[in-house]
């Protein structure tokens, strides 16, 4: 009886939040883009955007790149989950990059991005993404457009607060959203043992200068708390990083009233310079654990997966100058420093105001020792000593704050369905405008970095409703494109999105169209199956693996006749695009394959692989309209029982040599 009462009382509490925490809708949905807005967005034919927009994809798993201000879409890059567009998790050459300790997974759920930056400014060289339901890392290159490196990160479960970069790229840094008992820890324990077994584990994840290289550094045990968001501090706080927690009352059920009991959850303050520090004196201790590490390689044009078995861990607690919790109203999500380095401003999801903390001031409180006891043996610092002040009455449901070069912050609220315009020093409100509907992230151009471009904002919306035709149960997400130039913020354009888009950045064009990749030299092809010319094309048996040298050109296959394939063999298409011309790929497929296609860029091989399925004539052919003679680019596969002694044989341009003969038998 006690019991249902008990369970009642939760299951009413949780409706309140759960109903407050659902967005209404703005007044004036009415609101219309005006005649002169839509020229702002207006990109004519055949001109250039004036940004790259690139776009976390959430549950799709993949990054999308898109035109500011026209709103157009170019690519998706597979990152996480497999594309059989692209052959990405097909290919024999990608397949190594979804590896994980748990072995190949196909998709993942990709939240934010992160520009490479240099001296606190994208620097337009790599994108990285978070993996957020197995824990990974991406670095995608932004000459080629592609994953070039996934790095699993051990001791974490939900990698949410991730991927957030330092000033120079020196970390990416990924902190865990569960907590759970370590990997090398016996995990075989009752869940409400949470208080005494649960660790959040931050990684710092170093990056190569030239190469971007990424190789975990060293790892910080936490108390166990969900790590939410995260940002790097920059020029003045460069040094330190902002880490925003909830569930601090370490609820191991009903998390949405469980872990909002508290007044205040926390933004931790961690000095990683000094964490390096003790790291660089030996004071890590060693982890035994496992975790992926997948490379892709231009030269060779495969992947490589190796596994690591050891990470340098510190627990936090043993060092007391590393880590302090800075007091942030009603479960925190978005934590945002402003360009100066600052201001850390924190969005508690359920708070009335706007936190805004000052970073001189945590120095100060730090060094006065304006404590406020401890949570679990990290000293707590006062509110009041290290707030800047509060933004009264804001919003609604505040989740995410980006800044623009004139000292004003942009912060998005879900509940209440509007973008607020802010002064960051004064906290005063001078701007507000509904967005339809329920606004996630935001993405000011620069907004994170020390030079906000701040022209454009976009807003990335979780709910469409009636925006746009109707498509069934679910409507596309919707981002709305703002010009900020002005003192009032003007919304000039709606456009569809790919996935859930999360967290989005924008960099300038000019700093990553003219180091684009138009093609790879075929000279320079290092795949160990490459063949450089049709003259080398050939085939090759081993047993019963059958590997196929294969090139493409506008518009054949060489071979593109095949004979002695049987029953129980594999066969390996190992298909070279000979093309070196931009924007010329070629794609492969095959009749009644489980396999999805190839994808050839121009210069590169693809290794293709088919176990056929039945005797028979197996047509192939190519799926990327090349040429005028597109339709043309087929071929045949004649497959014979196993033990069958008909010849490997094959061939181009002319017919078969025995084809009198075989047609007869
Ligand atoms: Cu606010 Cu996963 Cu960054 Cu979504 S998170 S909105
Ligand atoms: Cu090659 Cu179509």
């Amino acid at each position: 009886m006690k019991m249902t009462s008990k369970i009642l009382t939760i299951a009413a509490g949780s409706a309140i939040i759960a109903s407050s925490l659902q967005s209404c809708k703005p007044k004036d949905t009415s609101n219309v883009v005006s005649g002169n807005a839509s020229v702002k967005a207006y990109v004519a034919p055949g001109k250039y955007d004036e940004m790259y927009n690139f776009v976390s994809g959430g549950f799709s798993g993949q990054m999308s790149v898109y035109g500011i201000p026209s709103g157009r879409l170019f690519r998706v890059i597979p990152v996480f989950s497999v594309d059989p567009e692209k052959g990405w998790g097909y290919s024999e050459e990608s397949k190594p990059m979804l590896n994980t300790s748990k072995g190949f997974i196909p998709w993942d759920d990709l939240h934010h991005v992160q520009l490479s930056k240099t001296n606190g400014d994208a620097d337009g060289r790599w994108v990285f993404g978070n993996a957020n339901n197995t824990p990974r890392v991406a670095r995608i290159s932004l000459k080629t457009f592609r994953t070039e490196e996934i790095i699993e990160i051990p001791n974490s479960a939900g990698n949410h607060s991730s991927p957030f970069l330092t000033e120079n790229t020196e970390y990416v840094v990924a902190g865990t959203r569960f907590s759970v008992p370590s990997d090398n820890a016996n995990g075989d324990v009752p869940i409400n043992t949470y208080k005494q077994n649960f660790k959040g584990y931050l990684s710092f994840i170093s990056v190569g200068k030239e190469d971007g290289k990424m190789d975990i550094a060293f790892q910080l045990e936490c108390p166990g708390v969900n790590f939410d968001l995260s940002r790097a501090g920059k020029g003045v706080s460069h040094g330190w990083f902002f880490f925003s927690c909830y569930n601090v009352e370490q609820a191991n059920t009903l998390l949405e009233v469980n872990a909002s009991q508290k007044d205040k959850d926390f933004i931790m303050a961690v000095n990683w310079k000094k964490a390096e520090e003790y790291i660089k004196a030996g004071k890590g201790r060693k982890e035994t654990v496992k975790y992926a590490h997948n490379v892709w390689d231009e030269s060779t044009h495969s992947s490589t997966s190796e596994m690591k078995n050891e990470v340098t861990v510190l627990n936090v607690k043993d060092f007391p100058d590393i880590c302090y919790m800075m007091p942030c109203p009603k479960s925190p999500h978005g934590c945002d420093v402003d360009p100066t380095g600052e201001y850390i401003v924190g969005s508690g999801k359920l708070a009335a105001l706007l936190p805004v903390f000052s970073y001189s001031k945590m120095l100060k409180a730090i060094e006065s020792k304006s404590f406020d006891g401890d949570y679990e043996g990290l000293p707590i610092l006062k509110y009041e000593s290290v707030l800047h002040g509060e933004v009264k009455k804001p919003g609604l449901g505040p989740l995410h704050t980006e800044f623009d070069a004139k000292g004003n912050a942009y912060t998005s609220f879900f509940v209440s369905s509007e973008i607020v315009k802010w002064n960051v020093k004064e906290l005063k409100v001078i701007d507000r405008k509904p967005v339809f509907y329920s606004v996630g992230h935001l993405c000011v151009a620069g907004g994170d970095s020390k030079n906000p471009d701040g022209k454009y904002l976009v807003a990335y919306n979780k709910i469409t409703k009636d925006r746009y035709l109707p498509t069934g149960p679910e409507l596309t997400q919707s981002a709305q494109l703002f010009d900020i130039s002005g003192e009032k913020m003007e919304m000039i354009l709606d456009y569809p999105t790919i996935g859930e888009p999360h967290y989005a950045q924008m960099i300038l064009a000019d700093k990553v169209k003219n180091n684009s990749t138009k093609i790879f030299k075929i000279d320079e092809n290092k795949h160990p199956y490459v063949t450089k010319g049709e003259k080398e094309s050939k085939i090759v048996r081993e047993g019963n693996k059958v590997h196929v040298y294969m090139t493409c050109v506008r518009s054949h296959f060489a071979p593109d006749n095949i004979e002695g394939i049987k029953m129980g063999d594999e066969v390996y298409f190992h298909v070279t695009n000979l093309e070196q011309d931009w924007d010329v790929p070629h794609g492969f497929a095959i009749k009644g394959d489980a396999n999805a296609e190839l994808l050839i860029m121009p210069g590169e091989t693809q290794t293709y692989k088919w176990v056929p399925n039945g005797v028979g004539i197996v047509p192939f052919y190519c799926t990327d309209f090349c040429s005028a003679l597109h339709q043309e680019m087929q071929g045949y596969v004649r497959v014979s029982p196993a033990g069958s002694n008909v010849p490997l044989t094959w061939s181009v341009g002319t017919n078969l040599p025995k084809a009198e003969e075989t047609a007869t038998k």
